[in-house]
């Protein structure tokens, strides 16, 4: 049989009647970028809006990979059909790869065939900076689309990104294990004004009531400040195990619940705001660092940083200068 090299509109069309091939060529077309991604943004935004998108994040090693594997299993067991993007910087092959193996999946069963399905998918951002920014929001929309709900993004709890990431979900997870100090350093990181929810798992090991106490004092003295107190929500803090399958259906329940208060409260469109100005910003920063780059290696901009580099001009007289070309037409480099 001849191969046809399938266009994005028919991967598209493929990955909406439940192909997984094509999904999973669809987001390989995501995590590369560039106006491949920009159509298929385009082709799906359309039929996205419906899913629950759940951030999880936390230390590497305190059990997010594990908790999600649990989640998931349960999800199917009740006739969801969530998708899991798990976003590992430091390496391809780890996280994702394990999590996949966690969870049976089904091949056969597909979106729409009416049988409930996973679909795991890891994404590797390394080698490109900013490129999380720009894939993640954009796999989250294709899943959403295809009809995969609760899109659920598994992320190291470490940069700005990630916190930016998990805190433009709907519902975001904190995962803190004991005996790590956890909880100050989710506060150090901006993690507490994020946070939907905690979970302190390995709660079999000694030092979880500490975390469990500690969380509790911080979010004492944010909350007496904090704006979220205003419509009377308190992150909940749910003790989990999850290596030992303990505590995920009360991990999913504290889940559902902030979905339900988003809604009562009239949040969860503010949190779509939120999310898709996160996601123009990010996409706009990217176009610009690319424009500032460009700017600086054209004909008449890497004269000004050349009279800048021999100190015949200020760097900020050279960047004003810059800034026009910059923000000229680009015929007239
Ligand atoms: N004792 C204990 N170990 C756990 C628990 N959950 C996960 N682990 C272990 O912690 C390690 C890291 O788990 P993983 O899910 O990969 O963490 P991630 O890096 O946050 O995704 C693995 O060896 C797990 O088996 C738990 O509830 N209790
Ligand atoms: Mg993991």
């Amino acid at each position: 049989m001849a191969r046809h090299k399938r266009s994005i509109p028919e991967l598209y069309a493929a990955a909406r009647s439940g192909e997984r091939r094509a999904l999973g060529r669809l987001l390989t077309l995501v995590e590369r970028g560039g106006a491949g991604a920009d159509q298929i943004s385009e082709l799906a935004h359309p039929d996205a809006g419906r899913a629950h998108i759940v951030g999880i994040t936390g230390a590497p090693g305190a059990g997010k990979s594990t908790l999600v594997g649990q989640l998931v299993t349960d999800l199917v067991a009740a006739g969801r059909n969530p998708a899991v993007l798990a976003v590992d910087p430091s390496s391809p092959l780890t996280g994702g790869a394990i999590l996949g193996d966690r969870i049976r999946m089904d091949d056969a069963a597909e979106p729409g065939s009416g049988k409930a399905t996973a679909f795991v998918r890891s994404m590797a951002t390394r080698g490109h900076s900013g490129g999380l920014a720009l894939a993640v929001p954009l796999a989250v929309r294709v899943f959403d689309a295809v009809g995969y709900d609760p899109v659920i993004i598994e992320t190291v709890g470490v940069g700005q990104v990630e916190v930016d990431v998990v805190g433009a979900a709907d519902t975001a997870v904190v995962v803190m294990t004991p005996g790590t100090g956890d909880a100050v350093q989710a506060n150090k990181a901006g993690l507490l004004e994020v946070a939907d929810l905690f979970v302190v798992n390995k709660a079999d090991r000694p030092g979880a009531n500490d975390v469990r106490r500690d969380l509790d004092l911080m979010l004492d003295l944010s909350h007496m400040t904090g704006q979220e107190s205003e419509t009377g929500y308190r992150p909940p803090i749910i003790m989990a195990s999850a290596l030992h399958g303990d505590g995920s259906g009360d991990v999913w329940d504290a889940v559902e619940a902030h979905l339900t208060h988003l809604d009562e409260a009239d949040l969860r469109a503010v949190r779509r705001r939120h999310r898709i100005r996160t996601e123009v910003r990010a996409r706009l920063e990217q176009a610009m660092a690319a424009a500032a780059e460009t700017a600086m290696n054209s004909e008449r901009g890497s004269q000004w940083l050349d009279q800048a580099e021999r100190t015949e001009i200020a760097p900020t007289h050279a960047t004003n200068q810059l800034l026009d070309v910059l923000l000229s037409d680009p015929e007239e480099h």
